[in-house]
């Protein structure tokens, strides 16, 4: 016997790969179903060789069902994740909503899967933000080694983050830069994005740093250890699918360069890609479609006592949104909700 799965937001960019991965990874569902907000009512979604028409959300009785993957804004699940906890149904909500609650997981299962128990408090699991989820993937086998003291890092995020209007924007600007008068002036974000780079994501803080800087101080905390000092620099770049990041590391404990990339080769999740020569590393072109997080550029930071530095690469939409949810959801069915 398997699970009654529900995809809530399964028209959007991360919906739709949560269905990809459910297929890819041969999900145990017995039962799968497809749900959005009336506007996109009766959309067909693939699931793997089937199709899925999406019913709707606001009428859907989750009583008997045992996960649903959400995959909408925040304002939309403060509505929805409730209702569904309650009628027993165990929700993975990839918005920021419910990360920062004391009472709800936050989880990347390379990192922290027997968190997943923690979920009977409010019947619901956080997914962490995609810039965060594959940074810590690449800490933990580090700190496990060499305690990690203090973390600094600058992100090369690809618009994807932003929702298909986030692609369409660098889509419809690329092509106006080649035909001057099809103005195609910012929307989604700030400024141009198509052959620019934007040092802003999401709304500023009081302090000067923004809420995406903020969330991997606090998301990296919580998951992977309090005590770890993260700051942060987040940066949009005219990339569709794909986030990067430039990692600095200090550690307690002395790390050779050479042992980091052992770690790194033999730690789950992680594909090191690491050869000091032309392209011998991995760019976001490279990762789109991947469920790795990829290492490149390991190499000693000489200007502190004990530090490395690495480039990680992943794709924003799998390991950074639908693939971790899954994998929470496999979790769950390995620790918790046991069938057959
Ligand atoms: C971005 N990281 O690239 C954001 C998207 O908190 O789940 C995901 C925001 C979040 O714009």
């Amino acid at each position: 016997m398997g699970y009654r799965i529900a995809v809530v937001g399964a028209t959007g960019n991360v919906g739709r790969e949560m269905l990809n991965i459910l297929a890819e990874r041969q999900f145990p569902a017995d039962e799968i179903v497809a749900l959005a907000s009336r506007r996109s009512l009766g959309t067909e979604v693939s699931f793997g060789e089937r199709t899925l028409k999406t019913k709707d959300l606001d009428t859907f009785d989750f009583t008997g069902w045992d996960i649903a993957l959400f995959a909408i804004g925040s304002d939309a699940t403060k509505t929805y994740a409730p209702k569904a906890a309650k009628a027993g149904c165990i929700v993975i909500d990839n918005s920021s909503f419910y990360r920062y609650d004391p009472d709800v997981p936050l989880v990347v299962p390379e990192v922290n899967a027997e968190a997943v128990e923690g979920y009977a408090k409010k019947n619901i699991i956080a997914n962490p933000n995609c810039s965060t989820a594959q940074m810590v993937v690449a800490l933990k086998p580090l700190h496990d080694r060499a305690r990690i003291k203090r973390v600094v890092v600058s992100t090369y995020q690809s618009v994807s983050g932003a929702g298909k209007e986030g692609m369409d924007e660098l889509w419809d600007q690329t092509k106006a830069v080649y035909n001057p008068t099809d103005d195609k002036p910012a929307k989604k974000f700030t400024k141009q994005i198509a052959f620019n780079v934007i040092p802003h994501i999401d709304v500023f803080l009081e302090d000067g740093q923004t809420k995406e800087e903020w969330k991997m101080v606090a998301e990296t905390k919580k998951i992977l250890d309090s005590a770890i000092k993260v700051t942060a620099t987040c940066v949009r770049v005219p990339v569709f699918v794909g986030h990067s990041e430039a990692i600095n590391i200090e550690f307690e404990d002395h790390l050779d360069e050479a042992e980091a990339r052992d770690i790194l080769r033999e730690a789950p999740g992680i594909m090191v890609i690491d050869k000091r020569e032309d392209g011998g590393y991995v760019t976001p072109i490279e990762c789109v479609g991947d469920y790795a997080t990829f290492i490149s550029r390991i190499r000693q930071d000489p200007t502190i006592d004990n530090g490395i530095n690495l480039w990680c690469v992943s794709d924003n939409l799998r390991k950074g949104a639908a693939l971790n949810a899954v994998q929470i959801a496999e979790t769950l069915g390995q620790r918790v909700l046991k069938k057959g």
